[in-house]
């Protein structure tokens, strides 16, 4: 297999049994009036492709991202380089990272953004002159001690100021790179004892925390979306951002949907036992539907694997979602995922990608075969259809009411709900795929 210096720009070609190929993705194919590489919007995802190394509970890291270099600040340097020249390899248009992904901390918070901020500087000139584009940015307000038990959410006020500062440069970085997005995902947001744990005050400091960002992004001329990740647990025990419908109601209860919409990680909605296209639609419906974390998880793990994925099925039906939500806006698909420990060289990082986006253009295909096809939305719609006429239409319209609809249902005799024919929609659904 060739090395990562000897891998140029990987082509598009579906004959090809070179590993350093996509089969699936060729970027600039129209689909429904558009190219391939606008529909799906990849992102890398900094944290895992530049700094991972692949340590775990149990051992070391399995690959050195240090790229020669000793000096923290040169480090970071190399890393960005190498990112920007992983991304042209790949046609990657789009990035994301923490404040501490792109630089090194320094012994004093203060010491830590200013850092930052030299590597925005740093970054923001290869991303002009590399042609790309920020996704998102978010701030890590979880790995650092002060965050133990929180951080809008701590039970230190000095540390919901920290997490404040954090997140104020890395806005300012988000209006500088252009990125068209800013997460909040709340890693140590939520509790492991109730015993311990003033949640109501928790809840609105929370909210407190995210108005202050959202009017600091609003005001210095950030026009993008700030989205909420969900996740369930890991690492506290329970996390108030538990899920799509969770964020939905807190968004809701506090006055911010709008200007906050979610960012849907696959493996963050297994865990929260919910399939990816049930947390998708949950954000679709209440519209609130923004960005995408793309990758998956082992079901038959119960934590946060972040694997690259592969399953057909799910980007498939992640795509049909994404279709049918109008595509994205501001949002897009950022594999936040990393190569497995053992795959431990900078060629497997290739490998992972193309295993990804080609898994994506394919499902996006596919997607569009189950849109156009219609016998999926067709059936939908007309097992609904009693509420197109008659009663049903009373109650859509909200021109009837309890006492109608009792009146109502006394004079009806037997009532026959129809059968919801799954077998026979699962075996249509891979007819249509692959039939
Ligand atoms: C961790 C999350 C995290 C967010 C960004 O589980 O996925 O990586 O995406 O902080
Ligand atoms: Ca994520
Ligand atoms: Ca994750």
């Amino acid at each position: 297999m060739k090395s990562y210096a000897a891998v140029k720009k990987i082509p598009y070609d579906p004959k090809s049994n070179d590993p350093f190929v996509f089969h699936y993705y060729d970027p600039d194919k129209v689909l429904h009036g558009k190219p391939l590489k606008a529909h799906l919007k990849f992102a890398m995802s900094y944290w895992h492709t530049i700094n991972a190394g692949g340590t775990d509970m149990f051992g070391s890291a399995t690959l050195d991202k240090s790229f020669g270099k000793t000096d923290p600040m040169e480090v970071y340097r190399a890393k960005a380089d190498f990112a920007f020249d992983l991304m042209d390899k790949l046609s990657l248009e789009y990035y994301c990272f923490h404040d501490i992904d792109i630089a090194p901390e320094g012994e004093t918070l203060k010491e830590s953004i200013a850092n930052f901020r030299q590597m925005v500087d740093y970054i923001y000139d290869l991303q002009k002159k590399h042609n790309k584009k920020t996704l998102w940015v978010t701030a890590n307000n979880f790995s650092d001690k002060r965050f133990m038990a929180g951080a809008a959410t701590s039970c230190n006020a000095d540390v919901f100021a920290a997490a404040a500062a954090k997140v104020k440069a890395s806005i300012d970085a988000a209006i500088k790179l252009g990125a068209t997005g800013y997460v909040f995902w709340g890693g140590r947001e939520g509790y492991d004892t109730l015993l311990n744990t003033d949640m109501g005050l928790e809840l609105d400091n929370l909210a407190r925390f995210l108005k202050m960002a959202r009017d600091y992004g609003r005001k210095n001329g950030f026009a993008g979306d700030f989205y909420l990740e969900p996740k369930p647990k890991e690492p506290t025990k329970h996390q108030y951002d538990f899920d799509a419908a969770t964020c939905a109601n807190f968004l809701r209860k506090y006055d911010l949907l709008g200007d906050f919409k979610l960012n849907i990680e696959a493996n963050h909605a297994t865990l929260a036992g919910h399939t990816f296209q049930h947390e998708l639609r949950t954000a679709v419906v209440n519209g609130a539907f923004g960005s995408i974390d793309a990758n998956q998880g082992d079901m038959l793990l119960g934590w946060d694997t972040d694997q690259f994925p592969t399953n057909v099925y799910d980007t498939t039906l992640c795509m049909y979602e994404v279709i049918q939500a109008g595509g994205f806006t501001n949002g897009g698909l950022n594999f936040d995922a990393k190569t497995r420990r053992a795959s431990n060289t900078l060629e497997d990082i290739l490998l992972s990608y193309i295993a990804g986006m080609d898994a994506f253009a394919l499902g996006l295909e596919l997607a569009y075969k189950l849109v156009e096809d219609g016998r999926i939305d067709a059936f939908v719609a007309d097992r609904y259809r009693s509420y197109k006429s008659g009663i049903g239409k009373q109650i859509v319209d909200g021109t009837t009411d309890l006492a109608a609809l009792a009146a109502y249902a006394e004079g009806l005799s037997a009532i026959e709900v129809e059968s919801g024919r799954q077998e026979y929609l699962e075996a249509m659904m891979n007819n249509i795929l692959f039939g």
